[in-house]
């Protein structure tokens, strides 16, 4: 363990051991009896997802007796902000290697919500992939992708290791990319490292110093900055702290399903008729989009790179008492994620997981250019809506997704008392 303001978080800990050794276990206990209430093992990965939750759970008999539990919340809750960590350079040459294979959203690669080794070398190989896609019925545009999906692939990784990325810009492609990493320091967020041409690979190498969830995005200059990213090409990465998610009180959360929505605005030029464009080559659009951008009006503005990509076949699937992640980025505009029929539970809404969460939130705000994280447990089975709560920018364009929840309805939660019929 390196860094000055952990050792002294430490520090506080040996001074006072066992109400923080007490705090954990019961957080961790209360966890466990909740999935066991549920009737899922908490062993076991989700459906979907290819993580694996933490496997060494202490025995229920760990827990310490009622009411013992918020005497040591009170005394783990540091008193002062100590200042961001540091961490001592590593010889990256003698670090552990891991290569982590992207998936696209929703999905997250494979990944441990846990971890408080020694630093790792995340090895990370992304292609930029340009590309025609049917934005809506009918409506076409060439984007620009950060390894074939928009937005881009999530990366995962844990606070203090490096992120070695090659990103690779085949021959096949006619554009300049790069890329500019919001979780890293210098060079533009390594922009200034990462500009490839058609056939050019590079290979960069950050330290994730900041725990949370951080936008990247191309960021060729000038106007080609707002093109390459109103095109798609931006994704998100987190870097989770060691020791993984905390409470307000810092009790350990875990999560069940995890899932990546990116917002995106596309800006599509038209005919005079009202009819859109079509072109035949990821560049020949660019004289058009820019006129089409400087309106400030998206013409689309959608989940996961296309209309409906996170309904039907691609909608949210969670059990009830599922804890489900979501971290929802927008590198161009703000948003305001909702769920429909529940709430943030736990809310990272400006995405430092350096920040306690907020909790029990209806709507929170994901800035223009950032990411956000939330764990919503799902206490109710049906169908959810999760969008963004400018409902215009929901309903009218598609800023949404469906959540399903498979489960028991809880008759306490709500009820139907009389169904609709004649007025009495
Ligand atoms: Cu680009």
């Amino acid at each position: 363990m390196r860094g000055h303001n952990v050792d002294r978080r430490i520090e506080r800990q040996r001074v006072k051991p066992f109400p923080g050794v007490k705090i954990a276990l019961f957080g961790v206990a209360l966890l466990l009896l909740a999935s066991i209430a549920c009737g899922r093992d908490p062993g076991m990965p989700a459906v979907t997802q290819e993580f694996s939750l933490p496997t060494a759970l202490p025995s229920p008999e760990a827990a310490p007796a009622p009411g013992a539990g918020s005497e040591a919340v009170v005394s783990t809750v540091p008193s002062t902000w100590e200042g961001p960590r540091t961490w001592e350079p590593e010889d990256v040459s003698t670090l552990e290697r891991v290569t982590q294979e992207l998936v696209a959203p929703t999905f997250f690669p494979e990944h441990e919500q846990v971890y408080d080794g020694e630093p790792r070398v995340v090895e990370v190989r992304m292609e930029i992939e340009e590309k025609e896609i049917e934005v809506a019925p009918g409506v076409f545009m060439w984007a620009f992708t950060f390894h074939g999906s928009v937005p881009g692939p999530m990366i995962v990784v844990h606070e203090g290791d490096y992120v070695e990325l090659t990103l690779a810009n085949p021959a096949s492609n006619v554009l300049l990319h790069n890329i500019d990493f919001h979780a890293s320091i210098g060079a533009l967020g390594g922009g200034a490292l990462t500009n490839v041409g058609p056939g050019q690979e590079v290979v960069l190498r950050f330290r994730a110093v900041k725990p949370g969830v951080f936008i990247y995005h191309c960021a060729p200059g000038g106007t080609m900055v707002p093109w390459h990213v109103t095109h798609g090409m931006n994704g998100a990465i987190m870097v989770l702290p060691r020791g993984g998610l905390k409470d307000p009180a810092g009790n350990p959360i875990t999560y069940d399903r995890a899932y990546y929505v990116g917002e995106q605005d596309y800006y599509i030029p038209r005919y005079e008729s009202g009819e859109f464009k079509r072109y035949d080559s990821a560049a020949a659009s660019a004289v058009d989009d820019l006129e089409a951008m400087k309106t400030l009006v998206p013409t689309h503005i959608v989940f996961n790179g296309v209309t409906g990509a996170l309904q039907g076949d691609g909608q949210l699937t969670a059990n009830v008492g599922d804890n489900v992640l979501i971290v929802h980025s927008q590198a161009n505009r703000q948003s305001y994620p909702h769920l429909i029929g529940g709430h943030g539970d736990y809310v990272w809404e400006r995405g430092s997981f350096s920040d306690a969460p907020e909790t029990g939130l209806e709507t929170w705000v994901i800035a223009a250019g950032s990411a956000g994280a939330s764990i919503s447990t799902i206490r109710q089975s049906g169908t959810y809506v999760y969008l963004s709560h400018n409902l215009v920018e929901a309903f009218a364009f598609d800023a949404k997704a469906i959540l399903v929840a498979e489960g028991e309805w809880d008759n306490d939660l709500m009820e139907q008392v009389s169904p609709p019929g004649p007025i009495q």
